[in-house]
């Protein structure tokens, strides 16, 4: 076995113990605020370490750079003719901030130059559409987990929901949600790059996100929010996702 993964087994035993033994021997935590605390902060803690070093998430395959689709259709909305949006694409994107708020302790308004500035990923996925096509790009952009943990997502958010900048034919704007084991998947990332170049407008501009093991329709293009929520219910008519509410599935794993 790796030693990689023996330290990850060792951290997790240990901070497994760590709340045990503070249980131990102490039946009435409620009497002893500071206790609660320090349980409290364990907890914190350990969810920390499952989500982001103990994924226990199967990965999507990755490709080579030879295996780049040299043409990658754009779908859904490719050149959204709202005026804020426009207004974005004349300015390129220099006004453009991403929200991140809702259930979080510190919400974020962040510009794509500061984004760009974090720690990115790249990766070489395949797209799946459910209309029947696929094709391969090089993704680069920051992974969704750094996000939330600079947001700091509260203990009772469950679910990332995702707004858009584009209204569709019906006038509603775009809209998606994963759950959170999907939002902190190490290949979820919200990109700003596509085959090494700024995202284009067809795809999403200035950035759409990647959630590697679902389908095409859950990859919400043009995000201007992304809101921790307890559910999804506020969402659209309800049911998780644009396409969704019009009879896709919530959870499109591929
Ligand atoms: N905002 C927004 N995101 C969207 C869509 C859309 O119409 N608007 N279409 C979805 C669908 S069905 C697919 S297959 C992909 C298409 O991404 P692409 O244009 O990069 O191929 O975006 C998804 N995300
Ligand atoms: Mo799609």
């Amino acid at each position: 076995m790796p030693a990689k993964l023996d330290r990850r087994g060792f951290l997790a035993r240990l901070l497994a113990g760590t709340s045990a033994a503070l249980l131990a021997g102490c039946d009435d935590v409620s009497a002893k605020p500071w206790l609660q605390n320090v349980l409290g902060k364990a907890e914190q803690l350990n969810r920390f370490v499952q989500r982001t070093l103990l994924p226990h998430q199967a990965l999507a395959p990755e490709f080579a750079k030879a295996d780049i689709s040299p043409v990658f259709k754009a779908n859904g909305s490719t050149n959204p003719l709202d005026a804020d949006y426009r207004q974005l694409v004349t300015e390129n994107f220099a006004n453009w901030r991403l929200v991140v708020d809702g259930l979080v302790d510190r919400p974020l308004a962040l510009s794509l130059a500061e984004l760009q500035a974090l720690p990115a990923r790249t990766q070489i996925t395949r797209h799946d559409c459910v209309e029947g096509w696929s094709a391969i790009a090089e993704w680069t952009g920051v992974p969704l987990a750094a996000l939330l943990e600079r947001a700091g997502v509260q203990a009772d958010a469950r679910y990332v929901l995702f707004h858009c900048a584009d209204t569709m034919d019906d006038g509603a704007s775009y809209y998606e949600s994963v759950a959170l084991d999907d939002a902190y998947h190490p290949q979820t990332i919200l990109a700003y790059a596509m085959n090494g170049q700024p995202l284009p407008v067809a795809h999403g501009a200035p950035m759409r996100l990647r959630v590697e093991r679902q389908l095409g329709y859950k990859m919400a293009k043009y995000v201007m929010r992304i809101e921790l929520a307890r559910s999804f219910a506020h969402l659209g008519e309800g049911k998780g996702g644009y396409w969704e509410d019009r009879g896709y599935e919530w959870y499109a794993g591929i």
